[in-house]
């Protein structure tokens, strides 16, 4: 992956890529204050580009500005504006989008309130996060030694870059051990999402994913429900357990960068017959049916560049 482009949004201008520096004194390299969001751009059908969701992305990415209470200094429609506009400065059919805002220079020490919040929105080629193979034959996934954070330890429902040092660390174990993917539970020892995944299962047909209680509200985990629902699945928002997972006849995951990636092992059992199951499969089809914009029904989904 080559995260070299031409431009990057920053606080307002397009600069060359080369020239979107900050200071090694900016108080979220030493705190981890900073909140983020991943997007994708698709290349359709069509020939067109269209920006998935954008609108739910923007949403959320000021929705995390004001839990962690550094609010974001531009509208929601100047984020939508600045997004697009880099995503064609770029000239890229398709990509992923990481808009950033940081706590920047000013003050030391944990309480500056004044320092300013600094705001970019870079772009970069991203094919498939866990591998082409990985959403054709599913990936094998680990449950970590690291619990998940609890909801007055930190607040899930914020992007917050923060929050990420639990899963770097999750991620990182369960690589080292030779797996693909984290799952994470939460403080009471229930499932909560990977480490930077939704989770979802399927038994005898019905679909079962983690309430929101303390998990990142996933975009895609969204899409999914909608779509499952509007496919006639049944599907419940419901705690469970790992139990219920290595016994369940389907598993995959959700996420922006991830897409829907079946999972095939989880804690070296399989899942099911241990391959993309057929619902996995349906969700799928349609899912990429979908952000290719070849789904009428869920056009409004879609931003064209
Ligand atoms: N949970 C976590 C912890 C998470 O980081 C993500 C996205 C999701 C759930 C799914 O959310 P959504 O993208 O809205 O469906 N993780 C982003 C960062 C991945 C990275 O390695 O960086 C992403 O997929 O863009």
């Amino acid at each position: 992956m080559s995260l070299k482009t031409e431009k990057i949004w920053f606080d307002g201008e397009m600069v060359r890529w080369e020239d979107a520096k900050v200071h090694v004194l900016a108080h979220a390299l030493h705190y981890g204050t900073a909140y983020f969001e991943g997007i994708r751009c698709y290349a359709l059908a069509d020939g067109r580009s269209a920006v998935f969701r954008l609108d739910e992305h923007i949403r959320r990415f000021a929705d995390s500005g004001k839990i962690l209470g550094f609010p974001l200094p531009y509208t929601v429609e100047q984020m939508r504006q600045a997004t697009l506009e880099v995503v064609r400065a770029n000239h890229l059919k398709e990509c992923y989008i990481r808009p950033l805002a940081f706590v920047g220079l000013g003050e030391m020490g944990l309480y500056a309130p004044k320092n300013p919040v600094n705001v970019c929105i870079a772009v970069w080629p991203w094919g498939a996060y866990l591998g082409d193979e990985g959403l054709q034959n599913g990936i094998r996934a680990k449950v970590s030694s690291y619990t998940r954070h609890h909801v007055n330890v930190m607040m899930t429902k914020s992007k917050a870059s923060g929050n990420y040092i639990n899963s770097v660390l999750a991620k990182t174990e369960v690589k080292n051990a030779g797996y693909d993917e984290a799952i994470m539970l939460d403080a009471e020892g229930y499932v909560a999402e990977a480490s930077g995944e939704n989770i979802f299962l399927v038994r005898d047909r019905r679909v079962k994913t983690t309430p929101l209680t303390s998990i990142l509200p996933g975009i895609t985990r969204d899409s999914i429900i909608t779509i499952a629902r509007d496919k006639g699945y049944e599907l419940v928002e419901e705690r469970f357990t790992r139990d219920e997972l290595y016994t369940a006849d389907e598993a995959f995951f959700t996420g922006t960068a991830a897409e829907l990636t079946p999972i095939r092992e989880i804690d070296d059992r399989p899942i099911g017959a241990g391959r993309r199951g057929p619902v996995t499969a349906d969700l799928q089809q349609t899912f990429f049916d979908v952000i290719k914009g070849k789904n009428e029904r869920y056009a409004t989904w879609l931003a064209y560049l």
